[in-house]
């Protein structure tokens, strides 16, 4: 077994290690299993500069390799300069991405430009806590409460839900909202979202459609409230909106990272626009929008069938406009158009969308399935919200929620019972 550790503590960290497991897993690794994420404080040289004193995202793989030592070595460097570190920097800057060779069962080296064990092993309580996380009995002492500052975990990928919606259009109403939509965005941020997605005009059955104009004046304030993170890189924003013209303008005022059409039907011209500015693009199914409860498949047809018949044709449509396949994410669209019978069809064969070849995404959030079989408020429905979630890990990339930080609490207590995830 090797052990590899991942270390990010510059713009957005999830993202970072997101992206270097999915390289490790195409291009080093036979089988690989994922730790938990750690957020530790920076360690620092003495006389180091207070502004590299950022906190680490910290986290480490585990698996099975054909390359040498000194081939990884190559393979993880390459790995890092290919994410955005620079080739020469100065020792323990912060940075986007460090993968360092932890340890190696069978192997010890000792030369000037690689040392298994990592001698830092020793220095770092962090490490060898996330060692034993995944069986390392040599390092049982150190699974214990201190060292870290958050725990997170790395898959599902959440999409944090932020609802930009005032009750008054007066002035002080658009104000407040944008405060409280902000906060809430560095709280999903801050909990470990992916992804944190606002949403100006509400779909929900009998919502009344927003003219561009007033979505926008909902919109542009919380972007430049957000203006120094979105252009530091440090939270990935999404935007749900199926207006054209609210597209183009959001997309020419911020760094927007994800669109979500949940109408599913955009024109050519704004799906280039999204392509061009490499923008990941969410379609959902539905049927209206706002959602009709009048106006639902019929009960004769599979809703799988119909969901998958949809998006194959949407998915064409939209790279031929310019869209990669890791850019299109496919969405069932639970209780739009569906039935409460239709909509857990589809959630419990979720993984029948998968032969799509695209990321799924699912949005079960609080939505009326529960009220099915749960008679708690909408409101109030996070317990059973993260139970389905919990039930449904593997079956989709993405998990669009209310509560971010409850669902990690929740998947970092499965991940750790599980002694991993295994990935490859
Ligand atoms: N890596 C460093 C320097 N300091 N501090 C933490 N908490 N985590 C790290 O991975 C780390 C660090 C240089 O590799
Ligand atoms: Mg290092
Ligand atoms: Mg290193």
């Amino acid at each position: 077994m090797i052990f590899i550790s991942l270390g990010s503590n510059l713009g957005h960290r999830l993202q970072f290690l997101a992206r270097a497991v999915d390289l490790l897993k195409a291009r080093v690794f036979r089988t690989l299993t994922c730790s938990l994420i750690l957020e530790t404080e920076c360690l620092l040289k003495p006389h180091a500069p207070e502004s590299w004193n950022k906190p680490y995202l910290n986290m480490v793989v585990g698996g099975e390799s054909d390359l040498s030592p000194c081939s990884l070595l190559a393979a993880l460097k390459q790995i890092e300069r290919e994410m955005g570190r620079p080739e020469i920097y100065e020792k323990w800057a912060p940075r986007v991405i460090d993968l360092d060779i932890l340890l190696w069962d069978g192997w010890e080296q000792d030369s000037p430009t690689l040392k298994i064990p990592h001698p830092e092993l020793q220095n770092r309580p962090f490490l060898r806590h996330l060692l034993a996380s995944l069986g390392r009995k040599e390092f049982q002492k150190d699974l214990t409460s201190s060292g870290f500052s958050k725990s997170l975990t790395l898959e599902p990928r959440w999409v944090g839900i932020v609802n930009v919606t005032p009750d008054s259009f007066s002035d002080g109403g658009v104000f407040e909202t944008t405060d409280k939509a902000v906060s809430q965005i560095h709280h999903h941020a801050a909990a470990g979202a992916m992804i944190v997605e606002i949403g100006a005009c509400s779909t929900r059955p009998g919502a009344a459609l927003l003219t561009p104009a007033e979505e926008l004046a909902r919109l542009i304030p919380v972007l430049d409230a957000l203006d120094l993170p979105l252009r530091a890189g440090e939270i990935a924003l999404g935007v749900d909106s199926f207006q054209p013209e609210v597209i183009r303008a959001v997309l020419d005022h911020a760094p927007i990272a994800w669109i979500n059409d949940v109408s599913g039907a955009l024109d050519e011209k704004t799906l280039s626009l999204i392509a061009e500015r490499g923008c990941s693009l969410c379609l959902m199914h539905a049927l209206t929008v706002p959602a009709d409860p009048r106006i639902i498949l019929s009960e004769a047809c599979d809703p799988v069938e119909k969901v998958y018949a949809w998006a194959e044709e949407k998915i064409a449509h939209a790279r031929r406009c310019g869209l990669t396949k890791d850019k299109i994410i496919i969405d069932p669209g639970i209780g739009f158009g569906k039935t409460a019978f239709q909509s857990l069809a589809l959630l419990q064969r979720l993984d029948d969308l998968k032969g799509l070849g695209v990321p799924l995404l699912v949005g079960h959030s609080r939505k009326s399935w529960i009220a099915s079989f749960s008679t708690v408020p909408a409101a109030a429905r996070d317990i059973e919200t993260i139970a389905a979630s919990l039930a449904l890990f593997g079956k989709a990339d993405y998990f669009r929620v209310h509560d971010v930080a409850a669902h990690q609490r929740a998947f970092v207590a499965q991940h750790i019972l599980q002694g991993g995830i295994h990935v490859a």
